[in-house]
Formats: structure tokens, sequence, C-alpha cells
């Protein structure tokens, strides 16, 4: 397998606005590594992030909510792998961390944002749902970020960037996104919808909540459908390169990613039976790819530094400003 598109990186803009100051972290991001090695690296600070943040609400160090992705790394890491960071934007929802990181490897001011730390990414009033840097976007309303995905889609088409917006099989239910699926379609909106089917919507299991089938709600609207069932970060790498490459061709897709959700919903909010979450455990993505990447410790030795640099800083910064 060829290297799959990486990012140009460097010109990097939000829509209609100039570019930030700042740069990705390239070391977080590991773009030194190669991209197999590169795949297993992000996935694991990733782990390592969303495991410190809670253990710090164990401790009853983290106030506010939060939604790890524990379990959904290879979605993170194959999708926003397969994007140009350099012109395409990121749209996610509550359970965005993974993504942000992904995006840009911006490890403490995630962590700083989440403490509430004014050196955090949005100076830590966003939290943990809130997250923007460069063209990453989140918010916690389930499926309101679907209309402005395709807004923000149909303004950058013109200079050739896409837009990739992360769902979960729970906002399958959300009326919005299917307003949003249709004026994708027939406006030749440049939008990838990638949902991420956990097969759970916080407590309530895809069985009673979810009627019929994923794939043929794109279908019904005109929009092609990509699918995966896994957690096979490089196949996700390859299918999301192909989605990615018809929607920068003009025409909105649908990338149905089967998953597994390995933790909580939020904190400790896990009410599955153990062998459904045994299961999960077994679908581990990053045990999958260690297995392809024989420097793997070392690898988890380098996220797991970031991942602890990250979080004692974070301690120490100063509080965001209360006014
Ligand atoms: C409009 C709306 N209703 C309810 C909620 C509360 N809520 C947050 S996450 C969630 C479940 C989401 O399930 P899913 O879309 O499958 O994503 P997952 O948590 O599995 O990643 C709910 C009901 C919300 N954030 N927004
Ligand atoms: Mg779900």
């Amino acid at each position: 397998m060829s290297e799959p598109q990486q990012s140009r990186g460097s010109q990097a803009r939000a829509c209609g606005s100039p570019a930030p100051e700042g740069r990705y972290d390239e070391h977080a991001l590991g773009l030194d590594l190669s991209w197999r090695a590169r795949a297993y690296y992000q996935m694991a600070l990733i782990r390592r992030v969303e495991s410190g943040l809670l253990d710090l609400f164990a401790r009853n160090l983290l106030f506010g909510t939060t939604h790890t992705c524990l379990g959904q790394e290879a979605d993170a890491v194959g999708v926003i792998g397969a994007l140009d960071r350099g012109r395409d934007l990121v749209f996610s929802n509550h359970r965005c961390h993974g993504h942000f990181l992904a995006y840009c490897g911006k490890a403490h001011g995630l962590v700083a944002e989440i403490m509430g730390r004014a050196t955090g990414v949005c100076g830590g009033r966003g939290g943990s749902q809130h997250l923007h840097w460069n063209n990453f976007f989140s918010n916690g309303i389930q499926g309101g970020m679907s209309p402005i995905a395709v807004g923000a889609a149909l303004a950058e088409k013109e200079a050739g960037g896409i837009a990739c917006i992360f769902l979960g099989d729970g906002t399958l239910g959300q009326g919005v996104l299917y307003e949003s699926l249709n004026m994708a379609s027939l406006w030749n909106a440049p939008v990838l919808f990638v949902v991420e089917d956990n097969a759970i919507a916080q407590t309530t299991p895809g069985s009673l909540n979810l009627a019929g089938e994923v794939g043929v709600r794109a279908a019904a609207f005109g929009i092609r459908g990509f699918h995966h069932a896994g957690t096979d970060v490089e196949a996700i790498l390859t299918l999301a390169a192909e989605a990615v490459d018809y929607v920068r061709s003009g025409r909105p897709a649908w990338l149905h990613l089967e998953t597994v959700r390995m933790g909580p919903h939020s904190k400790g909010d896990d009410t599955r039976p153990a062998e459904e979450i045994e299961r999960a455990h077994g679908l581990d993505p990053l045990l999958l790819q260690r297995a392809r990447v024989p420097e793997w410790e070392a690898l988890e030795a380098r996220a797991a530094a970031l991942a602890e640099a990250a979080l004692t800083q974070a301690m120490e910064d100063p509080p965001a400003c209360a006014s």
C-alpha cells in the first residue's frame, strides 16, 4: 500500500478569515514517522490523553463533563489522515478530543482547555465540547454542526477545500441531519459525513433507537456511501482517502464506520453487560496496529511522555479569567 495523501499543512485558514498564529504541532502529530508508525503513534497519543483525563476526573481535578473516544481512535486518525490539513475543515461533536488531536496534535492546548486554563486553545472558555483551532470546530448539540458543515463546504468549494463532519449513530435520529443531506446533495456540497457507529447512544443500544439500515439513509438522497466494519486504522485510512477524493470532485459522501466504544459514555456511566465491554476491548485498534509496527513500544513511550507533559503543564497553568 502506498502512503495515502498527507497534509500540506502550511496554508491553513479558517473560512473567510486570515490564517491564525501558530502551526500544527508536527512533533505531536509524528510527521517525522513513516505513515504506518504514525498511525500507531497518533492513536497512542489520543489514548494516553483520554486516559489521563478520565484519571483527572476520578481524582476530582476536572469539572464539567468529558466524552472520551477510547476504542474509536482509528476513526479519528484514519479519516483525518486522509484530509488535507492545509485546506479542509473538520466539524466534530461531543466526542471530539481524538478528532482534535489527529487534526493538530495540540495536546497541551486541549488538556488546558478542558481544565479551564487560560492557556487552552480557546482560552479555557470552550471546554471539552467546544473546541476550535484553525479549521477545526466542535459542538455538543447532536447534529447541530451538519448544516454548518454544508454551508462551510460550499464556501470553500472554489478553493478546493472540503468539509468533514463526524456524527454518532445516535445522531441519526436528528431531523436537521436529513435537511443537511438533502441540501448537500442538491447543491453538490463537498462534505464527507462520517458516521462513527459504536452501536450505542449514551446508554441506549442502537437496537432500541435506530430503524432500518445506516447506509440507505444517504442513498435515499443520492449520496454515495462507503462502509467499513472494524477498527483497522489502515483500512479506514485507505477507504477515507477514496471517499475524500470523491468528495473533492464535487459531491457529498457518507462514510459509515462500525466501531466500538471501549469506555463509558462520559465518565462512569457504562451500563452495558461485562461481556459486551469485553468484546469491545477485543477490537482495540491499538492492539491491531501493534502487530504491524515492530517499534510500537518506543512510539508508546513517546506518546506517554507527550501526554504526561501536557497534563502536568495544564495543571500548573493559570485559570481562565472569570469575567
Ligand atoms: C440535540 C441533543 N440531544 C441530546 C443530547 C445529549 N447527548 C449527548 S451525547 C448523546 C448520545 C449520542 O450518541 P451518538 O450520536 O451515538 O454518539 P456517541 O456518544 O455514541 O459517540 C446524547 C443523547 C445532545 N448533546 N444533543
Ligand atoms: Mg453512538
